[in-house]
C-alpha cells in the first residue's frame, strides 16, 4: 500500500475518531469470528491451597464485616474482572462457626455448592436450609438470603453467580435488609415437600426458576448409583444428569445450567466440546482432565477446572468420580447460540 494511502486513511480515522466513529474495516475479522475466540483460559485450583488462604481471611476479617467473605477466582486470562469465565463468576465463600453473613439480596442468580463442613445453613425467601457436602443449593434473583454457621466447623462451598451477565446487561440491584437474619416464615423442608415429591400444590403454575432450593447430595448420589446399573455410559460424559426446575423440566436458574457426572473408575471419556465455558469440581474421587491442546489438570475432591467455550476436553477418572459442573448454557440455548461437538460420537 503506498504511503500517502496509509497516511491519509489514518488521518482520516483520526478524524472521524474525534466524532465518535470507527471504521469497521480494520477490526471486521476480530468482531466476526469464525469460531470462539476467548480471552477465557483453561485455569484449575487446588482446594487445599483455597482453604488455606480462606483460614488465612478468617484471621483477617469476619463474615459479617466483609458482608460475604469469599476469595474470588480469577480467570487468569480475565485477572481484574471478577470472572472464572468471560460471562460467570466463581468464588469460595467460608462462614467459621457462631458467624453469620448478613440478610440481603440481588437481582444476580447465585448457586452454592458445598465443598467441607455441614450443618450450616443458608435462608432463602423466609425458608432456611441445613447445607451438607456436595448440596446445590439457589438463590434466585431477588430472594432474600443470610447464611450462618451453628455447627462447630468451617463450612466452605462454591459460590457461582451470573455477575458478568448482570453486569454486562447493567441489571444490578442489591438492597441490604438490615438484620443478620431474615424472620423465618417457613419450616425447614417446606419447599422440598411441595415441590420435591413429583406433586405440585394445585394452583401453582412454573416460574422462571426452581422452587426447590436445596437439591441434596444424597439424593444426587444415590440416583447416580442407581442409574450405573443401568449401565447408559455415554461415551463424552459418562454418567451425566442436568439439575431441574421440577415444575417445567427446564435448568433451575434462568442465567446458569447446573450438572452433575458420575465417572467410574477407568472411564475414559471422549473428546467433546461446548460454546459454553464450563466450571467443574469434583466432590468425589481423582482423575484428571485435558483441556484444549495441553493443559492437564490433576484433580481430586473438591479442587475446582475451568474449560473455556470451545475447548476439548477429557476427563480420565482414576477412581469412582462425581463432577459437578456449571455454565451460561441456558441464556445460550435461550437465544439459540448453543453448539457442542462430540467428535463423531
Ligand atoms: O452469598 O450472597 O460469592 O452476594 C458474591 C456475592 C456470594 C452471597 C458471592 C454474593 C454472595
Amino acid at each position: 500500500m503506498p504511503a500517502d494511502t496509509t497516511t491519509a486513511r489514518q488521518d482520516f480515522y483520526d478524524r472521524i475518531g474525534r466524532q465518535n466513529m470507527t471504521p469497521l474495516w480494520t477490526s471486521l475479522a476480530d468482531l466476526v469470528t469464525p469460531e470462539p475466540r476467548s480471552a477465557c483460559r483453561p485455569a484449575s485450583w487446588r482446594f487445599a491451597d483455597i482453604r488455606a488462604a480462606m483460614i488465612e481471611a478468617g484471621g483477617l476479617i469476619s463474615a459479617k464485616e466483609a458482608e460475604r467473605r469469599v476469595l474470588v477466582l480469577e480467570n487468569p486470562g480475565l485477572r481484574g474482572q471478577s470472572k472464572v469465565t468471560t460471562d460467570m463468576y466463581a468464588g469460595v465463600q467460608m462462614v467459621l462457626p457462631g458467624e453469620v453473613a448478613p440478610a440481603h439480596r440481588h437481582t444476580q442468580s447465585a448457586l452454592r455448592f458445598v465443598l467441607e463442613g455441614g450443618g450450616a445453613h443458608t435462608s432463602v425467601n423466609g425458608e432456611r436450609t441445613i447445607m451438607h457436602e456436595g448440596d446445590f443449593i439457589i438463590t434466585p434473583p431477588m430472594t432474600w438470603h443470610d447464611h450462618g454457621n451453628e455447627s462447630d466447623s468451617p463450612i466452605f462451598w462454591l459460590d457461582g453467580l451470573d455477575i458478568p451477565v448482570v453486569q454486562f446487561l447493567d441489571a444490578s440491584f442489591a438492597e441490604h435488609l438490615g438484620e443478620d437474619e431474615q424472620p423465618i416464615s417457613r419450616p425447614i423442608g417446606d419447599s422440598d415437600a411441595r415441590f420435591g415429591a413429583n406433586l405440585v400444590p394445585v394452583d401453582y403454575r412454573p416460574g422462571a426458576t426452581s422452587p426447590m432450593f436445596n437439591y441434596p447430595y444424597a439424593r444426587t448420589r444415590e440416583a447416580l448409583e442407581r442409574m450405573r446399573r443401568a449401565d447408559a455410559w455415554d461415551p463424552c460424559h459418562g454418567l451425566k444428569m442436568r439439575y431441574s426446575n421440577p415444575t417445567n423440566g427446564g435448568h433451575a436458574m434462568t442465567t446458569m445450567g447446573t450438572f452433575v457426572q458420575l465417572l467410574p473408575q477407568g472411564f475414559s471419556t471422549a473428546a467433546y466440546r461446548s460454546t459454553d465455558a464450563t466450571v467443574f469440581v469434583p466432590i468425589e474421587g481423582k482423575g484428571r482432565s485435558i483441556i484444549g491442546e495441553d493443559f492437564v489438570v490433576e484433580w481430586g475432591q473438591r479442587d475446582i477446572f475451568v474449560v473455556p467455550s470451545w475447548h476439548r476436553v477429557r476427563h480420565e477418572a482414576a477412581a469412582d468420580s462425581v463432577l459437578f459442573s456449571f455454565s451460561d448454557r441456558p441464556i445460550q440455548e435461550a437465544l439459540n447460540l448453543f453448539r457442542e461437538d462430540r467428535g463423531n460420537v
